[in-house]
């Protein structure tokens, strides 16, 4: 276990000296004791994670949202609370979206300024652009299975070249399509330079893995237009300007062909449907032909067994109501995540769930936000991450002023402003008497002699049994990282409620350790309880877990960090939730 706790010179060297006085005069008067040496205390049994589910919250951000809204909702016996930032909550929505706006071939000229306009596979935003989002599909199918091409032998499901449309060699759409030498699907350029659009120049190198490349449409596209073989598909150059105008389809076998009548993206009831099983082509006696009814990629139920949204629209609304949840997302979000949360809120208000729709941020160190509703919407304007076209968020939690503009830092103030709300009758302050002669602030040490001031912060790889490949290899460790409040080192008998914190798809733990000063400084001016906050691991897969048990094995992956077993969700619960508690807390959680 490794523990950094820079002195009081480095808090006081991050935070304006007003703000320290502020918090010293609001710290002064602080009861407890007991404990002022400042040592850990003793362990105690935690509790039973039944015992206090209404002191232990689950927040996350982007993918660490969908996270945290889907283990939250999932165990509903142990999260009393849920904070979910801006991520995919409606895996319709998402399934739609991918294969609409991602995956699609159109005859685009231009990449999208915005998630409502229409996008392509060779004309994408330039945030989140084509090596984003290539590589967070690989990671949705190892997580959930891949619902575009159906593979039956589950120790074969990765690659889509070995998929059962891949055998048969014919698209419903594409008609007849060669497979690559290379089994590692087709070929695709990704995106060097970043602007979101597949040029000429892109050489194809970056395998693609669980998507398959097919001709058929640039014909339809652009009649007159000359194919170029690019990594297994014939793209064209339609106006000369070296950008891939329009390229040849990806092959997405998701259902038995439908008519979309109401264009929604779905089959409902009463729309036609052939009988010809998902790859849309009669006669070749694949998944789900001439059974007589519609049948969709069996990966499909997969998806919506780990989807929040369908779990609530199947709970009734006092179920619902045993937990709070908070949630923001960006207008102008880049993913289209809006309408994810908007999908949400419906599911919720046509349970007569009041949901309170907050319309930016009023949150600021010096006047937190204290929201009572327990279902609360905030909607920033703004992108993913608040910035239109690039992802800063690392950058800002790493650099940005914990208590400034920028709009991940105003996220995770109001979001502890709700948790704070949400978590009763909280111990407030140091939990010791400061004294303080607020004239002589010329050496801040000597005034805290024998008194913690400061939380601190744990960083330790915690074994992982549920990550073992066999019960006989070696047990993988996770890295977590866990803030402590400052009374837990003044007062050995206090116990505070917890939040566990699941990042964004890419980022490290490590990347949150500035909450430090964030939750010292609203501790000491006693606008927040102290409550621990542990930081917990996302990555795995290509680049992200999406905090489930995986449905594609790791062994499969070329690409991925591990091998794993993939049970990303077993490890929070089972593992790294009890450890946090029972090591790094040492059992001291409310109850
Ligand atoms: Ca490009
Ligand atoms: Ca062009
Ligand atoms: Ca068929
Ligand atoms: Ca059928």
């Amino acid at each position: 276990m490794h523990r950094y706790c820079p002195g009081l010179a480095g808090f006081v060297g991050t935070v304006s000296p007003a703000i320290v006085a502020i918090a010293l005069l609001a710290a002064c008067g602080g009861g407890g004791g007991g404990n002022a040496d400042g040592s850990e205390g003793p362990k105690v049994p935690p509790p039973a994670p039944q015992e206090n589910a209404p002191f232990r919250a689950i927040a996350g951000i982007s993918m660490g949202a969908y996270g945290a809204l889907n283990l939250g909702t999932k165990h509903p016996d142990a999260f009393g609370v849920i904070g979910s930032l801006g991520g995919p909550v409606d895996l319709t929505q998402l399934l739609v979206d991918l294969e609409r706006q991602g995956l699609a071939v159109k005859a685009l000229t231009a990449s999208p300024g915005n998630p409502e306009q229409e996008a392509s596979f060779d004309h994408m935003p330039r945030y989140p652009g084509r090596n984003l989002t290539l590589s967070l599909v690989k990671d949705l199918m190892i997580a959930f299975g891949n619902p575009f091409l159906h593979h039956p032998d589950p120790s074969r499901q990765y690659l889509a070249s070995d998929s059962e449309p891949a055998a048969l060699r014919m698209d419903d759409r594409f008609g007849p399509f060669e497979l690559p030498a290379d089994p590692r699907g087709f070929a695709d350029a990704g995106d060097r330079n970043g602007d979101g659009q597949r040029q000429a120049d892109e050489s194809p190198d970056t395998p693609s893995d669980v998507l398959l490349g097919a001709r058929g449409s640039l014909a339809r596209i652009a009649p007159a237009a000359q194919g170029v073989d690019v990594g297994g598909r014939a793209l064209a150059d339609v106006d000369g300007d070296g950008v891939y105008d329009v390229g040849d389809g990806i092959v997405v076998n998701g259902a038995e062909p439908f008519d979309d009548a109401n264009g929604n993206g779905v089959r409902d009831s009463g729309e036609a449907f052939q009988d010809v099983g998902l790859d849309g082509v009669p006669g070749s006696g694949d998944f789900g032909e001439g059974n007589g009814g519609f049948d969709v990629d069996p990966d499909r139920a997969r998806w919506l067994s780990e989807d929040p949204l369908t779990r609530l629209a199947a709970r009734d609304a006092a179920a619902i109501q045993a937990q709070r949840i908070y949630m923001d997302v960006g207008t102008a979000d880049e993913f289209g995540f809006a309408r994810h949360y908007a999908n949400l809120v419906s599911v919720l208000e046509g349970k007569g769930i009041p949901v309170t729709v907050q319309e930016g941020f009023s949150a600021n160190c010096t006047s937190v936000p204290a929201p009572s509703e327990p279902f609360l919407l905030v909607r920033y304007a703004g992108g993913h991450i608040g910035i239109a076209d690039a992802d800063t968020i690392v950058a800002d939690l790493l650099n940005g002023d914990v208590c400034g503009a920028a709009t991940v830092w105003q996220r995770l103030i109001t979001l502890v402003g709700f948790l704070n709300e949400s978590f009763p009758d909280g111990r407030f302050g140091p939990g010791v008497d400061i004294d303080i002669d607020i004239g002589n602030l010329g050496d801040l040490t000597d005034l805290f002699e024998g008194v913690r001031v400061r939380g601190d912060l744990v960083e330790a790889d915690v074994p992982t049994p549920s990550l073992a490949t066999s019960p006989d290899a070696a047990v993988p460790t996770s890295q977590v990282l866990v803030y402590r409040p400052i009374e837990f080192f003044n007062d050995a008998d206090a116990t505070f409620p917890i939040v566990y914190l699941l990042p964004g798809y890419g980022q490290e733990t490590s990347d949150f350790e500035r909450i430090r000063e964030l939750l010292d400084l609203l501790i000491l001016t006693r606008q927040v309880q102290n409550m621990f906050v542990a930081v917990l691991p996302g990555n795995g897969g290509v680049r992200g877990t999406f905090y489930v048990n995986h449905a594609v094995p790791e062994e499969q992956v070329p690409d991925a960090i591990g091998p794993t077993s993939g049970r990303y969700e077993d490890a929070v619960v089972s593992d790294l939730v009890p450890y946090v508690e029972a090591e790094i807390a040492r059992g001291r959680i409310r109850r």
